[in-house]
């Protein structure tokens, strides 16, 4: 028997095996096909060496096997004659998937027959389940459904005779609690492996709360980034400043969604998805950007709560401090405005405010600006945009970020669909898991915000950041190991 606990995946042709295996070890790069016969190989997968699957060719010519492996039920050493049967055939096109899969098996490999409960049980199974049990080899079966129809009832009867355990696994939207489930199964069927993948469960836990630690870091440097960043230009006067301005928007917004994107491609990469893509990709995982309209009216908080959690003063004391520096406003629209003053704060719920850009102070007496190069002369500053003081951003980027991981974390990993979420889709997404930072306790808002409105100022205290982590990672906790009923 092997040290590390090893299992051969085998099964009908076409039936899931590949999609079981890509779940279970994370790994999105399995090949996975709706045509029979994608795999040919026997190729091993393991998931940080804890345990190791094989992923095999499906069952060619079960019945003419078992014909010849029959006397493996007297045999005192069975597998001896499986690996004689191998020696045997190795080569020959009639075998060669047999070969293949009891390779391992020979090798010390346990088994874990995949079955496709929505398609019937025929007698070529009976004859895969009659070698398998020959084997003698430790064995569990797994029922897939890869369709609708239903012949779980008819398969469970079936596999009871021939296997120390079965159970289903849907390998499309297996949680991680279903995995941690299975490797729980495995190690109840072997005694030999009991210690080693129960310590491979304890090792995955505290794997997969250290990437929830990972990514309320993550989330909370993002935050930070976004809500102290600034673009400047040398400053223009008469026609040619409203298009300066426009362009300097337009240049905040990019670095802005340049910045989240790397986020969310992090966040993404920690559950180790290779096929969701982040930011402005072909096929990203959200269809809306950051600054668009329904972004702005479906995610973040509504009036009162910005009110509740403070957002009214960070606002005000944000928009104050920006006077008080730039001097003047340039172009600032209803932004700055509405914002002094709680009235301003409700109106700015679900309406996302123009960027403000801000003018440089006046220019320097005119003896000593003679001195300078001609840049600074106009003042030594330039146009400022940024911090963004729009109360809901903060609350908007969160809930993009945790939506992307609450999407993450859940999607399996057999999956080969690239999924696009609109601003409406993220919501619910959201909503179903509790996490919309709208469902929120209000007390965890509120320590958000605080953290939220130093950093916009360029204040933030370590502890405000520590705050701001400890309220991100409790709300992320509740995401749990379960998958909740999400949108793909
Ligand atoms: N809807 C759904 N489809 C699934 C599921 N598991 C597998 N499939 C689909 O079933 C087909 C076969 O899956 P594979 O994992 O390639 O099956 P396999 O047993 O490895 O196939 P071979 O290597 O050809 O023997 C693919 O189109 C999968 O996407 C599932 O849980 N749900
Ligand atoms: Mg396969």
């Amino acid at each position: 028997m092997n040290e590390t606990p090893t299992f051969a995946v085998v099964g009908a042709v076409n039936h899931g095996k590949s999609s079981v295996i890509s779940t279970l070890a994370e790994n999105d790069q399995v090949r996975v096909s709706a045509m029979p016969g994608e795999t040919v190989d026997c190729q091993r997968f393991s998931l940080g060496e804890l345990f190791v699957f094989f992923d095999t060719p499906g069952f060619q010519n079960a019945r003419e096997a078992l014909a010849e492996l029959r006397a493996a039920a007297q045999a005192r050493e069975p597998l001896a004659l499986f690996a004689d049967f191998v020696a045997r055939h190795r080569g020959e096109p009639d075998f060669d998937a047999e070969c293949r899969l009891f390779e391992p098996v020979v090798g010390g490999a346990g088994i874990v027959y995949v079955v496709d409960g929505s398609r019937p049980l025929l007698d070529l199974h009976l004859a895969e389940m009659e070698l398998l049990r020959l084997t003698g080899a430790p064995r569990m079966a797994l029922i897939n459904r890869t369709g609708r129809d239903d012949h779980v009832a008819d398969w469970k009867r079936r596999l009871g005779m021939h296997f120390n355990a079965v159970r289903q696994f849907d390998a499309h939207h297996a949680s991680f609690a279903d995995r941690i489930e299975l490797l729980e199964t495995l190690a109840g069927i072997e005694q030999g492996w009991k210690p080693r993948l129960m310590q491979a469960v304890a090792v995955l836990r505290q794997d997969w709360a250290g990437r929830l630690d990972e990514a309320a870091e993550l989330i909370v440097q993002l935050l930070a980034d976004v809500l102290q960043h600034r673009e400047t230009a040398p400053p223009a006067e008469g026609p040619e400043a409203e298009a300066v301005a426009e362009q300097l928007r337009q240049r905040f917004m990019a670095a802005i969604a340049a910045r989240e994107a790397r986020a969310h491609a992090a966040l993404i990469a920690l559950f180790g998805h290779r096929r969701v893509k982040a930011g402005a990709a072909t096929e990203p995982l959200f269809a809306d950007g950051l600054f668009s309209e329904d972004t702005w009216s479906l995610l973040g908080l509504d009036a009162r709560q910005l009110l509740a959690a403070g957002a009214a003063a960070g606002a005000v004391v944000g928009a104050g401090a920006d006077a008080m520096t730039a001097g003047a406003t340039l172009l600032a629209g209803s932004a700055i405005g509405a914002a002094v003053g709680a009235a301003g704060a409700l109106m700015l719920g679900k309406r996302r405010p123009e960027i403000a850009v801000r003018l440089p102070r006046g220019p320097l007496p005119e003896p000593l600006s003679m001195l300078l190069p001609s840049q600074l002369r106009l003042g030594g500053a330039s146009l400022v945009v940024g911090p963004y003081a729009a109360p809901n951003f903060p609350w908007i980027v969160l809930d993009r970020a945790v939506g992307t991981l609450a999407y993450v974390m859940h999607r399996a990993h057999a999956r080969r669909d690239e999924v696009t979420l609109g601003a409406g889709q993220l919501q619910s997404l959201l909503a179903d898991t509790g996490l919309a930072s709208a469902q929120w306790p209000e007390a965890a808002r509120r320590s958000c915000e605080q953290a939220f409105a130093r950093l916009r100022r360029d204040r933030l205290e370590p502890q405000d950041r520590e705050a701001l982590r400890a309220a991100i990672r409790a709300q992320i906790d509740r995401l749990g190991e379960r998958r909740p009923d999400a949108p793909g």
